[in-house]
């Protein structure tokens, strides 16, 4: 069968269906061969040069993860909270509030505003500034609900590539993977500051403080808010003060990255301290926030961009200019997570349960945290193992290099970054052992 026309002068319409016909007809018969292709059909797509990108250091451990047949695998690499049963978690305050909305027949799917829900980003302010923050008082803030805590990076880097007038931002090493990315993509140039030393596992504060010295007066200065991501590894609340003046005598500009609010030390003020430390002295500073990890909302992508500035007037402006950066990146958020935050955090009682909740999250990663020290301690695996207890928040930085990760995948089927972070939260009790084992066998066998 031919039904080849194509030396036959065809209208458009003629000849879309001409090519629907020949996809139907080889669809159904075995013997069409001898259909002629049409050149745009059958020739080189014009992406054939695109080259194959390699899957993302977090979220990729996920997909190698999700492709193992093994029932002993365990997924440690992204930093996602699991039960003691191994499960996701939604918290009871969550569902309740879900309840509430779904109940609420008067709710409407209108577009939000630029900037997203008015009371979230009031409420968002309140929970990282604290509800006594000068800067809330004296209204001199201006925070846009945004797509979660990398949205919230985004936008705020997009703002400062526009308006700022250095362009150059320090970040810490290391740093979650995704923030270079974040920073050089929004146009700003990345530089980075010493954090982490790896013969203490612990701060290097003296590298910290000579290399934020030697920054140009008014570059940006990346800082994780809380349990640092990947080391685990904070600074107290005098070196705190000790970052503080520094920044502030060279003018350089604080951004904080709050993504592990509560998850620290379980208390959402404690873990805010170093924030409103910043924003206590009346100077700038910028504070991206996510919802993701301390309300389990991951997939909502619920978070906030504020920027403290040192009046009202000047916040007000950057408002308007932060909207000219949303507009045409995404128009404006999504309702439902947002919606969800709101109703926890204006319910004196739904705010408590959800401390609660949160609490006892970052209760069980301690609680992990001692029995996988234990488990590896009793082991007798060569090398110091106490910062598995000393480092806070969601992650270990094991000090196990990136052929050790990959042969405890290969030969335990536990997945994690090959920085050799693991995710605690991802742990359970009935998991340790076989975590233990692959541990002392990873150290032992291979330098
Ligand atoms: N900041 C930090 C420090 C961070 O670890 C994450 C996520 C984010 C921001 C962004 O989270 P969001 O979901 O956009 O609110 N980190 C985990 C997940 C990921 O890589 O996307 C992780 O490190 O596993």
């Amino acid at each position: 069968m031919d039904i080849d026309r194509t030396n036959v002068i065809m209208s458009p319409l003629e000849r879309r269906l001409n090519t629907i016909s020949r996809h139907l007809i080889q669809g159904c018969f075995s013997d069409s061969t001898s259909i002629v292709a049409s050149p745009a059909f059958y020739g080189a797509s014009v992406f054939q040069n695109v080259a194959q990108a390699p899957e993302d250091p977090i979220l990729g451990v996920t997909v190698a993860f999700n492709k193992d047949p093994s029932p002993l695998k365990l997924n440690l690499g992204v930093g996602a909270y699991r039960t003691e049963e191994g499960k996701p978690l939604v918290l009871n305050v969550v569902r309740r509030a879900e309840q509430l909305l779904v109940n609420d027949l008067y709710r409407k799917k209108e577009y939000l505003p630029i900037t997203g829900l008015s009371d979230f980003n009031k409420l968002s302010a309140k929970l990282i500034l604290g509800s006594e923050s000068p800067a809330i008082l004296e209204n001199r803030l201006a925070t846009a609900q945004c797509l979660s805590g990398t949205g919230s990076l985004r936008v705020g880097a997009e703002f400062l590539t526009k308006h700022y007038h250095q362009r150059t931002i320090y970040i810490p090493v290391p740093t979650w993977g995704n923030h270079p990315k974040i920073f050089m993509m929004a146009g700003l140039s990345v530089k980075t500051y010493r954090y982490y030393d790896p013969t203490t596992h612990g701060l290097n504060f003296k590298g910290l403080l000579e290399d934020l010295s030697a920054a140009p007066n008014g570059a940006i200065v990346l800082l994780h808010a809380c349990a640092h991501n990947p080391t685990g590894v904070d600074p107290t609340q005098d070196q705190w003060e000790h970052i503080r003046q520094l920044i502030r005598s060279k003018n350089l500009l604080p951004f904080f990255d709050s993504a592990y609010q509560g998850f620290a030390s379980g208390s959402l003020d404690t873990d805010a301290q170093s924030v409103r430390m910043f924003v206590a002295d009346g100077g700038d500073c910028l504070v991206a926030q996510s919802y993701a990890k301390n309300m389990g909302l991951y997939g909502e992508r619920v978070g906030a961009l504020t920027i403290v500035c040192k009046t009202t007037d000047v916040a007000r402006k950057v408002e308007s200019q932060m909207k000219l950066v949303i507009r045409p990146m995404y128009s404006n958020p999504p309702i439902h997570g947002a919606s969800i935050v709101t109703t926890i955090l204006k319910d004196r009682n739904m705010f408590y349960e959800w401390k609660l909740e949160l609490k006892a999250m970052a209760d069980r990663i301690i609680s992990m945290r001692r029995q996988l020290y234990d488990a590896v301690s009793a082991r007798g695996t060569p090398g110091t193992w106490n910062h598995i207890i000393k480092q806070i928040g969601m992650f270990t930085f094991t000090g196990l290099n990136s052929k050790q990760v990959s042969f405890m995948t290969s030969e335990y089927h536990i997945y994690l970054t090959s920085d050799g972070r693991i995710s605690m939260a991802g742990l359970s009790s009935d998991k340790v052992p076989h975590l233990a084992d692959a541990i002392h066998a990873a150290v032992t066998s291979i330098a």
